[in-house]
């Protein structure tokens, strides 16, 4: 292991209701069994197994209530995490588990101030039941973080807004709908479309969000959902849309993100295995986390 860094606890968030396919249910399950936990300790990372949060089908009759009844269950399995000193890996799961991880990381760090959130995805996932017309749950976790929705959804803990438009970002949208966008624009959220990041590249992009993030909270967590790669080089997904950021380049920029104290936990969302071709996108995923969350030094090697 590398001297100075958390150690990562992974947490399986068990949820496919929230999204039209459920196949991302087994998505920590398959990455587990695929072997992420020996990739990232081979690439030098301290990491643990830990639990898996299993959403209830049964205990709900419609999508957000299940999601409303998971919710609180993984937010206090992350906050768990946090305040055993170590660093959540949350894997899911369709990204209504990023209720539930954002939920319970605001308030680990709430003592100490605000969250702050890169989201990285083709989609804006910024509905509310109003504006959805699907209702798929996994469309809604960013209005609901910001206190947009569900009582069931926003009011985790007793409190709503976990997280503050300014201290948001998103990444990579190409795929969404007129009154999740008008919301966003109305809250003032910084969205870098996708045509942004192929003009400037994904690397100024991520800079720039993560500066943005950093600024006037006590810490920052990155929700990358599998999508907003390219179907080409992660094909396993339940929404894949054309034209994303391409793996080579997520690689580079996103490596040893965790050598920054101020980050606080990273999720990763919508890895399908149901749907994926001859583990592309397993291998795909596992090294996006190596690169992220592992730091290879000279000294390792
Ligand atoms: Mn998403």
């Amino acid at each position: 292991m590398t001297i100075g860094l958390p150690a990562l606890e992974l947490v399986g968030a068990a949820i496919g209701e929230g999204a039209g396919d459920s196949g991302c249910k087994y998505g920590a399950q398959a990455l587990r069994e695929f072997g992420v936990l020996r990739a990232l300790h081979d690439a030098g990372a301290a990491i643990e197994d830990g639990a898996t949060v299993v959403s209830d089908p049964l205990g709900a009759d419609e999508r957000l209530g299940v999601v409303e009844d998971f919710s609180p269950r993984l937010a206090a399995a992350v906050e768990g995490v946090i305040a055993r000193g170590r660093f959540p890996l949350v894997i899911g799961g369709d990204h209504s588990c990023a209720v539930g991880t954002w939920s319970g990381v605001a308030q680990a760090i709430r003592p100490q101030g605000a969250l702050g959130l890169v989201w990285i995805d083709a989609h804006l996932d910024a509905h509310t039941p109003e504006t959805s017309e699907t209702q798929a749950p996994h469309g809604m976790p960013l209005a609901a973080l910001m206190g947009h929705g569900r009582p069931g959804l926003t009011d985790v803990y007793g409190w709503r807004g976990k997280l503050r438009p300014e201290h948001l970002v998103i990444i990579g949208a190409r795929s969404y709908e007129a009154g999740e966008r008008a919301l966003l624009e109305r809250l003032g959220v910084r969205v870098m479309y996708m045509t942004e990041v192929q003009e400037r590249g994904f690397a100024a992009c991520f800079q720039e969000a993560r500066a943005r993030v950093r600024q006037g909270t006590a810490g920052w967590g990155i929700s990358f959902d599998v999508d907003a790669l390219d179907p080409a080089d992660a094909p396993g997904t339940g929404t894949p849309v054309a034209a994303g950021i391409r793996l080579d380049e997520a690689l580079r920029v996103l490596e040893s993100c965790i050598a920054d104290p101020q980050l606080k936990a990273f999720e990763l969302a919508e890895y399908n295995p149901l749907r994926d071709l001859r583990g592309r996108t397993a291998r795909a995923v596992t090294a996006l986390l190596t690169s992220a969350l592992a730091v290879q030094t000279a000294m390792a090697a």
